[in-house]
């Protein structure tokens, strides 16, 4: 079968066998150290457990290749800081078996397609550099420096520099990410699409617009001292778990938390801290005061009616406001509150599909309490308003003064270990005049301040054949990104596509006419380079910048690590035409680092400071109002209800993740805080929605989306009757993101609307 095929994106359609139970009362405890201890002792050899486990997340150890949660400042356990999932996040990098020629002469690409993504990361570490040619239908061994020559040959022979993409996913260290984009402005392009584009651009868009910073602004030891935080589109049992300690210390401390989400999700209504035996005996924290179940993309609507009752509390009383901060430090106030009034509290309300009594419990404790924190992520940014979902909030935290305070701000919750550190050097499409500036002062040359593409820019350029070659330093793009279908014929367009990784992913099986995997190195494995042994850098969720240093010999010797490669690949494409020695930066990492002080903010004496052992926190304006807007002042913001409306038959739609899965990653085939074992082809709905539409439990079902005129079907899920509002529904990414179309994305951050797709479900 030819390389180009069409059909390749077409993931396996079968079932594996259902099993549905009541959800657990109750997250973590005795149930995650099994599952934990079930994941290493099946993939890793013991011993390089032990190592990792007293190593992750320690000062001077590794950073837990997982989330971007952060590390207490102090108190870590001396067994590691780390969760169930972080333990499978590591279990799966630091995989015993390696797949390399002998792997890819057995499997053709046809056969591999055909495999699940389970199946796929399965197969090992990627051990050796493999190339596909054109019109083969298997990989085959190449050495890197012929891979290095093939990449240079086909970017040195585009049009113009814009016609090839470089993609990032959020693990890349700082050094990598900072060389990377380096290179790819030095090429001549800005297209950098990452991981990001897909995550939280709307949340960072949002911010900066009104906050003047596109990060959160709270501490871990803020999260401590509030008075109430709320939990907003997110589920931290399952994709924060550390987070999890963070609310229980909260709760010690008195404070009261709210999680307002569709699904009452299991880590956030009660947690058993499995790293504190006395609470495995006692059976643990309940986390949410309120639970409020809104309907999808209710956000906004919930907010106003909160708004709406607090400016009548006011009006009544004029003690709620924080009328020095706005004074002081916003602007916009009259035309927000005058905007405000246009609105019904009641239609609010009855948008946001909350009862009153549920309302009225969780406006108690926002009008009684001050300190206030938002944490938010996947379902308030991958929305159509996203952003409106995030200037929302910002307004509610402005109102109560509650930024820039102790125990007070905001507190987007990032996914990948590094993707908040990677846009932080560079990596953006879209980068402030400023930092090109400085890159301009420092390495001689003139970067384009043209923006580049995004990733659905990048999609649609490559469908439209604008751009002909794809890059991936990490991450898994044709899983990650909406509309499996119509992606995976623009990346089959290209001429090539190359992808740094460390597993073996779906990315790897829709390619371009040829191909190349690069295999490199993980966070767990040490990296010899000709200066010793190299340390590199992460910044997690709140800003902090520290070390990290793999333990385990790497798993080939045929391993490069992220630096290496592309160091490689700019000297190998840019030859004569650079003006940067990209070699030796090779040689010792303290070079790149050298050099990232000189041109990003916030990194000076960056070589000292990460050798504190908690790393050091980089400059957050929000933190200490001082807000970098255009004015100086936080803006309030006027935001419109969402109007979209579901047909009769239609329900919106979720796409969330499941408790064995890291984003494309599949650990395994159970969801067990939600009551699902060893299936993901299903799809959670309100019993009621089943009723209307004749359905029963596990039938098989079809859904279809229907977007701007374009149908697409995704086959064979399987019901399950959940606690869901009406209307809305739930299936697992990446198996719906056949559905989800290219063109419904968040207005000014075009984050993908993933968690807002309408379908109907259809009876097979
Ligand atoms: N173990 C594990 N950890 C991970 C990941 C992983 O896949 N596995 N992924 C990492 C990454 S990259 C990211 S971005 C984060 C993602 O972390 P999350 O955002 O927590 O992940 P999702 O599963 O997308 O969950 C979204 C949550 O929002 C709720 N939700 C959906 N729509 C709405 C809505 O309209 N309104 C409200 N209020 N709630 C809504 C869903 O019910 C669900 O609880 O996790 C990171 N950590
Ligand atoms: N429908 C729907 N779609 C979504 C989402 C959703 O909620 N719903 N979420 C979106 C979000 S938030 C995100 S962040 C994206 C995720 O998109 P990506 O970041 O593209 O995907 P990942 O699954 O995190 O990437 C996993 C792959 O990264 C490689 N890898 C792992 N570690 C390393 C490393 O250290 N170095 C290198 N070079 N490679 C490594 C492995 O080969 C692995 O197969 O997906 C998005 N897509
Ligand atoms: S909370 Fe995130 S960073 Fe921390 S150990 Fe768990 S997966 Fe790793
Ligand atoms: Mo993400």
């Amino acid at each position: 079968m030819s390389a180009s095929s069409k059909n390749k994106a077409k993931t396996p359609e079968n079932f594996t066998s259902l099993k549905v139970s009541l959800p657990p009362k109750t997250s973590a405890g005795f149930n995650a150290i099994k599952s934990s201890i079930g994941q290493v002792s099946k993939y890793m050899k013991p011993l390089d457990a032990v190592k990792l486990a007293f190593k992750i997340n320690q000062k001077g150890g590794f950073d837990c290749p997982g989330c971007a949660w952060p590390d207490p400042d102090d108190e870590r356990s001396s067994l590691g800081e780390y969760c169930e999932n972080g333990i499978k996040a590591i279990a799966e990098e630091a995989q015993k078996s390696t797949i390399d020629s002998d792997f890819f002469e057995q499997y053709s690409l046809n056969e591999l397609s055909s495999w699940s993504d389970f199946e796929i990361g399965k197969s090992g570490r990627l051990a050796q550099p493999m190339y596909l040619p054109v019109r083969a239908t298997h990989y085959q061994p190449i050495s890197w420096d012929d891979a290095f020559q093939k990449v240079a040959k086909h970017l040195n022979a585009l049009d113009h520099p814009d016609e090839a993409i470089f993609y990032t996913s959020g693990r890349t260290t700082n050094e990598a990410a900072f060389l990377y984009q380096l290179f790819v402005r030095e090429f001549g392009t800005s297209n950098l699409p990452d991981c990001s584009n897909m995550c939280h651009e709307a949340s960072g868009s949002a911010l900066s617009e009104t906050l003047g910073i596109g990060k959160g602004s709270v501490t871990l030891d803020d999260l401590y001292k509030a008075e109430l935080v709320i939990v907003i589109g997110q589920n931290p049992g399952t994709n924060h778990p550390r987070m999890l300690t963070a609310l229980e210390k909260c709760k010690n401390n008195g404070g009261k938390i709210i999680a307002i989400n569709p699904l009452p999700e299991v880590g956030l209504i009660k947690f058993t801290n499995p790293q504190n035996p006395l609470k495995l005996i006692a059976g643990g924290t309940t986390i949410a005061d309120v639970h409020v179940p809104i309907c999808i993309n209710g956000d906004v609507a919930f907010l106003k009616a909160v708004l709406l009752k607090l400016l009548e509390k006011e009006e009544e009383t004029a003690a709620i406001f924080d009328k020095e901060f706005i004074e002081t430090y916003t602007e916009g106030y009259e035309a927000f509150i005058s905007d405000l009034k246009h609105y019904s509290f009641e239609d609010c309300l009855r948008l946001s599909g909350v009862s009153k009594q549920v309302f009225d419990e969780a406006f108690e404790l926002i009008l009684n309490n001050n300190k206030l924190i938002i944490c938010w992520a996947m379902g308030l940014t991958q929305h159509q308003n996203a952003v409106d979902n995030i200037r929302e909030l910002v307004n509610l935290l402005l109102l109560k003064g509650s930024i820039g305070k102790e125990g007070a701000g905001t507190c987007p919750v990032r996914g990948h270990s590094n993707v908040q550190g990677d846009r932080t050097v560079g990596i953006w499409e879209s980068a402030p005049q400023s930092f090109l500036d400085r890159i301009e002062k420092k390495y001689g040359f003139k970067p384009t301040s043209k923006h580049g593409y995004s990733v659905i820019d990048a999609i649609k350029a490559m469908h439209e054949k604008k751009a002909k070659v794809f890059f991936g330093l990490g991450g898994n793009f044709i899983s990650a990104v909406p509309d499996t279908n119509y992606s995976a014929e623009a990346i089959a367009n290209c001429e090539l596509t190359v992808h740094v990784s460390t597993k073996l992913n779906r990315s790897h099986l829709v390619t371009g006419k040829e191909a190349l995997i690069l295999p490199c190195l993980g966070r767990t494995e040490k990296d010899y380079q000709k200066s010793g042994l190299q340390l590199q850098s992460v910044e997690n969720s709140m800003g902090i910048v520290s070390s990290t240093k793999g333990v385990l010999e790497p798993c080939s010797a045929l391993l490069m690590s992220e630096v290496a490669v592309v160091c490689n690949v700019a000297y190998a494409t840019l030859k004569d035409r650079t003006k940067i020695d990209w070699l030796r930066y090779v040689e010792d990492y303290n070079l790149v680092r050298d050099d990232i002080q000189e041109v990003v903010e916030g990194f000076q004496d960056y070589n000292t400071r990460l050798m504190q052992p908690s790393g050091f926190y980089l400059p957050n304006g929000a933190r200490v109002r001082e807000f970098k807007t255009a004015t100086g002042k936080a803006h309030f913001s006027i935001n419109k209800l969402p109007d979209w409306q579901l047909k009769d038959d239609e329900l919106i739609m979720m796409t969330i993740r499941s408790h064995d899965q890291f984003n494309t990653t599949i650990y395994g085939l159970n969801d067990r805080y939600r009551g699902i074992y060893n299936e993901r082809r299903i799809i959670f709905m309100n019993r009621e929605d089943m009723k209307e539409r004749g359905l029963h439990e596990q039938q098989v079902v079809n859904l279809k989306s229907s977007f701007k005129g374009v149908i697409r079907i995704a086959n064979n899920f399987k019901v399950v009757g959940y606690d869901i509002p009406k209307n809305c529904c739930a299936t697992y990414f990446p198996e719906a993101n056949v559905l989800v179309p290219l063109d419904s994305f968040a207005h000014t951050a075009k984050t993908p609307a993933s968690k807002s797709v309408k379908i109907t479900v259809e009876s097979v």
